[in-house]
């Protein structure tokens, strides 16, 4: 029987994937584990075990005593964070991956989940329709860490056949957790304040678009990549993906039609030049034709969405 371990699983795509993968799989089937434990009640369903990804040996004897077939290495600091503490950033993204991808050297598991980035390019990248292979030169720490990361995978696929499986997840929009740090976080604020009435003040410019995706599209993709069978993933750096693009003014102007009285207000900072450096949208063609992906959100549809989903918590 198949037995899945998130780790990371209190942050903001953990708890999106645990509760997809309690729907489809079943909540047995589903370990969380973290530093801290999350106060969703439905990912806590799951059974959850206390873990530092940084610790190898907590790592091994986690993934020795439960069993588990799949692991959902998710732990990161993102963008933004990563810039005011560059080392910090650093040693816990290339840490706790080389850790995770060691025990799977080791036989303790049989297929890896990592998580990269659009950040993964930087501001010499074409800007639209990025594709798949194109040069990266990430001016974060978090995209550094990301392009090693990438490269680290295929080398434990090549060298040791760990079979680790990736993609770049453009900015997550969901509604279970609040913003984590990252530079497309602001669309996650922009929900908050619109439902709570207070102003919005954005930091990046109006124009500035950015690739994003609705959390359901990015847990339905990660499941499906890897259930695909292996002869399928013929990339062992990571997948391109794409959902949606917009900018915050278009964001602002969405979301108005939904919230009378919302206005945003732009005070761009550190993350404009960060955002700047990304591109705007991204092709996706090589997880298209290799596993089939299909993304459901358009911009419209994720913002009506997640302003349905927040209102069923508030
Ligand atoms: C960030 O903004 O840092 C993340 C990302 C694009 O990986 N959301």
């Amino acid at each position: 029987m198949e037995k899945h371990l998130v780790i990371g699983a209190s942050g903001q795509l953990g708890i999106e994937l645990i509760i997809g993968m309690q729907t489809r799989y079943g909540i047995h089937a589903v370990v969380a584990s973290d530093i801290r434990k999350s106060n969703d009640k439905d990912v806590n369903r799951s059974e959850f075990i206390s873990l530092d990804a940084t610790d190898i040996e907590a790592v091994r004897k986690t993934l020795q005593q439960g069993g588990f077939t799949h692991v959902y290495h998710l732990v990161a600091m993102l963008s933004a964070k990563g810039e005011e503490n560059p080392i910090a950033g650093w040693d816990l993204n290339m840490k706790s991956l080389l850790n995770v991808l060691e025990c799977a050297k080791e036989g303790l598991v049989q297929k890896v989940f990592w998580p990269s980035s659009i950040a993964v390019f930087g501001p010499n990248a074409p800007k639209i329709k990025t594709s798949q292979d194109t040069f990266c030169d990430p001016t974060t720490v978090y995209g550094v860490s990301k392009v090693a990361g990438e490269l680290w995978a295929k080398y434990y696929f090549e060298h040791y056949g760990v079979d680790v499986r990736s993609i770049r997840y453009p900015g997550l929009i969901g509604h279970r957790s609040q913003p984590g740090g990252g530079t497309t976080d602001y669309a996650v604020e922009a929900f908050y304040r619109a439902l709570d009435k207070k102003p919005f003040v954005c930091y990046l410019d109006k124009d500035e678009a950015l690739p994003m995706m609705h959390m359901d599209d990015a847990v339905r993709a990660t499941l499906d990549l890897m259930e695909a069978p292996k002869q399928e993933i013929k990339t062992r750096t990571s997948y391109n993906l794409s959902g949606c693009s917009f900018s915050p003014s278009e964001l602002n102007e969405e979301i108005f039609k939904f919230v009378s009285d919302f206005k945003t207000e732009y005070k761009p900072d550190y993350r404009q030049k960060i955002a700047a450096s990304w591109p705007d949208s991204i092709d996706d063609s090589e997880a298209k034709n290799d596993w089939d992906w299909k993304p459901k959100f358009t911009t419209t549809k994720l913002v009506e969405q997640m302003l349905e989903g927040l209102k069923s918590i508030v």
